[in-house]
């Protein structure tokens, strides 16, 4: 085929793409949601403690490490003389922790905190060319010639998403509309330059798509989610432009798509856009795609921890079963898009596996991002060091630390999903939470010390006595019958229960929910038992990394063995098949962990390198 006739029947197909989604669009939007995060209240010790460090710390750690990100957009406005400073993409750095901050703020609001951000935000505003534009680098740079010329590195969409992102986050949180007016502006010039009459091309570095989302849920203007859909469409057909390639998850259209590729956070970024809009469109071929690459990327290409991307020369993906433990890369950034990703999955298909591989990456290859005090963070997650990884304040390319503060203060979004006849408890954590079920309001209060003990009580207080189906996730370690072909457990899961107002209730399991059918009244209790034996991990033979070798989980958290509780090298370590182990929960160790303690000690790998430098190993020796 000519090279002509080749662009035409791609740009073809990529324009059939669109409308096959909107003519769906009409249909009908996802019923399942999410309860947000402003509606559940968590009393989690473990969780709590850690949005207050979050609010306390982290957002002024990170405000403070953004100052010359921030001076870059007062240059840009012409308020401050001087050169552009750090990395091109570094306005999204600024973007992120406003973010985070509104989160914080809608928890509670800090006027000291507004304060600096409303200052940031005039810096931003000055910073927006008039047609809308708004990219500090070639702004103060004096290149505005260059703009929306190099897609493919230069990360201008990248930053308007998440621009989007916290001025969405802002605006909700304070009623201040300064920063969601730049935004608008942004995507509205970001309109004028591409889709399907206009320039074809799309983001290097996906973001902007999910961005594009929000903005059209915040905004109801439905070209919000056509642009969203128009960058989503074309990714993979040549039309009027050169592909970027696997790295950038621009190799084939999305539709065709059957394995991970590439960098790893750019992918957890678009298939959480695709999630959103398969959600919206019901467009079965998107949902065909997401399935498949989520059932490569969670039975080939994940660590135990949820971490994914082993490779540090793409930060991403290699082949399957390629993952190496201290090399593994495990971006933070890629972690939580982990959990993005597979929160819109949960809420596409309310499936618990989802669920499931939301809550592995929380307690583990995201939590271990983050000091246990806030104050430092990995960029890379390895699951075995020889002692020289370690956290840092702050990076040149600082997506991580921002990331977390932007993660953190949401954990209460991810708990509980509904419809109109069902409620879906799909994390555990003590919380109370507000929903509306049809035309009846309900308030579901959990009890628990989660995620140390897995006894879990709920109390159910509908308004009205009213019935509809309470749904609660048995999470994959607490059975033996896991989705996940990756890791098995060696040992025998113990029987979960049930009781209903004190009663042992027989439940059906329906897609890893059990399930309770019946007519509510207020103060009706449930009692979730989740045993937590400590559970011996394998991985697939084909794992060449993991062969021989043996971890060990504890309800949702992978443990880890350090230096500094063991005399060995910690990989040299060789598990027993009969060791013992006392399960201790040590209040002021690592600020409050439980502890194996043992021939051999372990501890949850989220805390690992917070004490002396020395090594760490997650899988060790199994002695037959
Ligand atoms: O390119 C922007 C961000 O920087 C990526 O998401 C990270 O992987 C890091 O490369
Ligand atoms: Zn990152």
């Amino acid at each position: 085929m000519n090279t002509k006739l080749a662009t035409l029947k791609s740009c073809v197909i990529a324009l059939a793409t669109i409308v096959i989604a909107f003519s769906c669009f009409a249909a009908k939007q996802s019923e399942l949601v999410a309860v947000p995060f402003t509606d559940v209240q968590i009393d989690s010790e473990f969780w709590a403690s850690r949005i207050k460090m979050n609010r306390e710390k982290i957002v002024p750690h990170d405000l403070q490490y953004c100052e010359a990100r921030i001076n870059n957009f007062a240059k840009a406005g012409g308020l401050m003389p001087g050169k552009f400073e750090g990395t091109f993409f570094d306005d999204s750095d600024v973007y992120k922790v406003i973010e985070g901050a509104a989160y914080s703020l809608s928890q509670q609001r800090d006027p000291e905190l507004e304060k600096t951000v409303d200052g940031v935000i005039d810096k931003i505003a000055a910073a927006q060319q008039p047609d809308g534009y708004l990219y500090t680098f070639y702004t103060v740079n004096k290149t505005l010639n260059l703009r929306w010329t190099k897609e493919k590195d230069m990360h201008e969409t990248y930053c308007a998403g998440h621009l989007i992102e916290g001025a969405i986050a802002y605006y909700q949180a304070t009623g201040k509309r300064k920063l969601l007016d730049v935004a608008i502006r942004v995507a509205d010039h970001i309109d004028t330059v591409f889709g399907p009459n206009k320039k074809h091309d799309v983001p290097g570095h996906e973001e902007i798509e999910l961005a594009l989302v929000k903005l059209w849920r915040a905004t109801g203007k439905d070209k919000y989610l056509k642009l969203a859909e128009f960058f989503i469409a074309e990714r993979g057909h040549d039309c009027k432009r050169r592909l970027y390639g696997e790295y950038c998850q621009d190799h084939v259209p999305i539709d065709q798509q059957r394995e991970i590729q590439g960098h790893a956070v750019r992918a957890m970024y678009l298939y959480s856009a695709v999630a959103d809009i398969a959600a919206i469109t019901h467009n079965p071929k998107y949902v065909a795609t997401l399935d498949a690459i989520w059932n490569d990327v969670t039975q080939r290409k994940m660590y135990l921890t949820g971490g994914i991307g082993p490779s540090a020369k793409n930060e991403g993906f290699t082949v399957a079963y390629d993952l190496p433990n201290e090399s593994a890369y495990c971006e933070t950034c890629a972690s939580i898009g982990m959990a993005f990703w597979n929160q819109r999955m949960a809420l596409l298909h309310a499936d618990a596996k989802y669920a499931d591989i939301v809550e592995r990456v929380w307690y583990n290859g995201a939590l271990s991002g983050v000091s246990i005090d806030g104050d430092k963070f990995f960029y890379v997650n390895p699951l075995e060091s020889a002692g020289k990884h370690h956290r840092q304040p702050w990076f040149g390319c600082a997506c991580c630390p921002v990331n977390v503060v932007r993660f953190l203060p949401t954990i209460g979004g991810y708990l509980y999903a509904h419809d109109d006849n069902r409620i879906l408890v799909n994390q555990y954590a003590a919380s109370r939470a507000h929903m509306n079920i049809g035309d009846n309001e309900v308030s579901l209060k959990q009890e628990t010390k989660y995620p140390w003990d897995g006894a879990v009580k709920m109390t159910v207080e509908p308004k009205k006595s009213s019935k509809f189906t309470l749904s609660l996730r048995i999470p994959d370690w607490s059975s033996d019958s896991s989705t996940n072909s990756l890791y098995y457990f060696q040992d025998k899961a113990q029987p979960v229960t049930i009781l209903v107002n004190g009663k042992r209730t027989k439940t059906k399991v329906e897609n890893g929910y059990a399930t309770i059918n019946r007519k509510w009244k207020s103060g009706d209790i449930v009692e979730l038992n989740l045993p937590m034996p400590i559970r011996r991990v394998k991985a697939s033979d084909k794992v060449a990394a993991d062969r021989g070798r043996i971890a060990l989980q504890r309800g949702p958290i992978v443990y880890c063995f350090e230096a500094n509780d063991n005399d060995t090298i910690a990989r040299d370590l060789t598990l027993l098949p009969d060791e013992k182990f006392n399960v201790e929960f040590r209040p002021s160790m690592l600020h409050g962990i439980m502890m194996l303690r043992g021939r051999l000690r372990a501890v949850p790998y989220y805390t690992w390198d917070n004490r002396d430098d020395g090594e760490m190993a997650v899988w060790i020796n199994e002695k037959k």
